[in-house]
């Protein structure tokens, strides 16, 4: 069996040694006609980023940080459908690598022990009607040990290596993650998001715990319900159901 198991995803692979971020590379690849599946991967960024202008910590030839170009046949309101999806494919090959204990924090991390092991950022362009492309950036931390995290992320980060004990090749764990990325996206082009909703449930950290959410419309407190069929959050607070569509999600009790 190839290590790379895809028809599409990953098959054009655009390596590089350093970039900013993989993401705008990617990017400016979608701009100049990139294919669907095509892949941008390095050994480091030095502008790495997160959602709202944070950043992600991307020390060299540690860890997995590659970006897909995608070309969904979706129009642009179903987009957030494609982080989900993504986080589950990252879920996924994370705990195939050795760390069943993974479960997904709405909408975009993947945890363990309570700690970051990975994160998504989905940024796109669309017409009105349909989506131009996407690109799923995926950040997984695979053989960080704690001194290649910066202090403020130390009890905050964690790896495959820390949560395993052992290093995992980095070339293996990202040809799991791009062949879970297209297997889900297959299945999210043939039966839509149902498949995708229902693998995120059993996989999530997040449904049944009490949550605080911020940074999105409104700051709120209440326990996560569920995913709705567009993938919102559904929060029960005091006063009702909420649907919460973009926000930081705090996790309240264990
Ligand atoms: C994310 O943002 O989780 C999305 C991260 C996506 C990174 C990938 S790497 C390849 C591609 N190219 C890019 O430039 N980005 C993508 P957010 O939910 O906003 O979380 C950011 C927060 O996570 C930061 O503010 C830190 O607190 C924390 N953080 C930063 N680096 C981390 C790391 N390596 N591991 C765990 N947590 C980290």
């Amino acid at each position: 069996r190839p290590l790379l198991n895809t028809h599409d995803v990953g098959q054009t692979l655009h390596w590089y040694e350093e970039v900013g971020s993989t993401n705008d590379v990617a990017k400016g690849l979608a701009e100049e006609g990139a294919l669907h599946g095509e892949v941008v991967v390095a050994e480091r960024q030095t502008a790495g980023r997160g959602r709202r202008g944070r950043s992600w910590s991307s020390p060299a030839r540690r860890n997995v940080y590659l970006s897909a170009v995608l070309r969904p046949d979706l129009p642009p309101a179903r987009a957030p459908e494609l982080t989900l999806l993504a986080s589950v494919a990252v879920c996924q090959a994370v705990r195939q690598a050795g760390v069943a204990a993974a479960g997904i924090k709405w909408p975009n991390d993947v945890l363990a022990s309570g700690r970051k092991l990975a994160g998504v950022l989905t940024e796109m362009a669309a017409e009105v009607e349909r989506v131009q492309w996407v690109v799923i950036g995926i950040g997984v931390n695979v053989n960080a040990a704690a001194a290649d995290f910066p202090e403020e992320l130390r009890g905050v980060a964690t790896s495959l290596l820390l949560e395993r004990g052992a290093p995992v090749p980095r070339a293996l764990f990202a040809a799991a993650v791009l062949t879970a990325l297209e297997e889900w996206l297959d299945r999210h082009a043939d039966e839509g998001f149902g498949p995708v909703r229902a693998a995120w449930r059993e996989m999530s950290d997040t449904l049944g715990r009490e949550v605080r959410i911020r940074g999105g419309a409104a700051e709120l407190t209440g326990v996560a319900e569920d995913i709705d069929e567009a993938g919102a959050l559904l929060v029960r607070t005091a006063t009702g159901l909420e649907r919460v569509v973009a926000g930081d999600v705090e996790l309240l009790r264990p």
